[in-house]
């Protein structure tokens, strides 16, 4: 049922009911794999959405410094490109800046739907916008947009419509994850739509290990609050300081890769399960992929979406792509 939000300031809320957060499951599972690992989508808890906000502010952290100035440039060839009175669909967490700077480069945009599975997050996003954006119309569908979202049945306003990914997000996925995500977003796109999507490029190991390794240390402290949130909502006793951030480029698969190192022996329990560690071992907290262009173009070709334009800023350190239907 789409029901009228709880404050009413929205034009519809959609609950699809996507299956709760697997905290527990995933740590206990993925402590218990020969490589220890655990899905960065935990990280983010509220602790840890305020380290990753501090970690974007940081000299080392480039990337989404890089994409806002990417999007100032080019607000005329979006607007140009999209038209009036869009459609804006944006699965994920927004960034107010960048959406503001989408909304206020969009030739009178007819309304905004956020998508995310937190609903908590996803309303008072989607509400904040409502009361800053007089006259748009905001929808939310709260949603795993990690399986596929129909739209077909959703009070969607006509209009050309604009799916916004950005923040190189795309990257947390393994290759086959990548594509499936595109294939949803595709799904969602008629003939004449478009998907904007940042995707941060290859470059040297050392600047891209700097990225993920802050000289303030904040990423470190991003990495090492999953142990912290563990120990609080799973009844943990890990020694936090039995481990060590590291970021590492890896060649072959194009991707930095995060670790919790342990720096000696040591055990600990999570939920009444033990866990052993010997010093060197770690526990794999993210992958952050990035792209060649030929090597976007490809993945977004493999789930039927066709490049008809990008932009990159002049160091060639990250890059806008526009996608329609192929
Ligand atoms: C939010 C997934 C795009 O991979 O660059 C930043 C998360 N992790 N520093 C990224 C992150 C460590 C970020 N994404």
């Amino acid at each position: 049922m789409t029901t009228p939000s709880p404050a009413g300031k929205l034009s519809f809320f959609k609950d699809l009911h996507p299956p709760k957060s697997r905290f527990q499951d995933d740590v206990l599972e993925g402590l218990s794999r020969p490589q220890k690992s655990i899905p960065p989508k935990h990280f983010y808890d509220a602790r840890g959405s305020a380290l990753f906000d501090d970690i974007t502010d940081t000299e080392d952290y480039y990337v989404t410094r890089t994409e806002i100035g990417i999007l100032d440039a080019i607000a005329g060839d979006i607007a140009a490109k999209a038209g009036p009175g869009a459609v804006v669909i944006e699965p994920g967490s927004g960034s107010s800046v960048k959406i503001d700077k989408l909304l206020n480069a969009l030739d009178r945009p007819a309304a905004y739907i956020g998508l995310d599975i937190s609903k908590e997050h996803l309303i008072s996003a989607c509400e904040d916008l409502a009361a800053r954006y007089d006259g748009l119309s905001v929808g939310a569908i709260c949603a795993d947009f990690t399986q596929p979202v129909p739209l077909e049945d959703l009070p969607i306003p006509d209009g050309k419509r604009l799916v916004f990914f950005p923040g190189s997000t795309i990257g947390n996925f393994e290759p086959g994850g990548a594509k499936a995500l595109l294939e949803t977003i595709r799904d969602w796109l008629r003939p004449g739509d478009a998907l904007l999507i940042g995707a941060d490029r290859v470059k040297s190991a050392d600047i891209l290990e700097n990225a993920y390794d802050d000289a303030r240390g904040v990423t470190a402290a991003f990495n090492l609050n999953l142990l912290t949130r563990i120990n609080r909502e799973l009844n943990g006793t890990i020694e936090t300081d039995a481990f060590d951030h590291k970021a590492v480029w890896n060649s072959e698969a194009a991707r930095v890769e995060m670790h919790l190192v342990a720096n000696r022996d040591t055990e600990f329990s999570v939920s009444g399960q033990t866990f052993r560690f010997s010093a060197g071992e770690t526990i794999h907290t993210e992958n952050s992929h990035k792209f060649s262009i030929e090597r976007f173009t490809a993945l977004a070709e493999s789930a039927g979406l066709a490049v008809r334009q990008n932009w990159s800023d002049a160091r060639g350190y990250f890059t806008l792509y526009w996608l329609e239907r192929a």
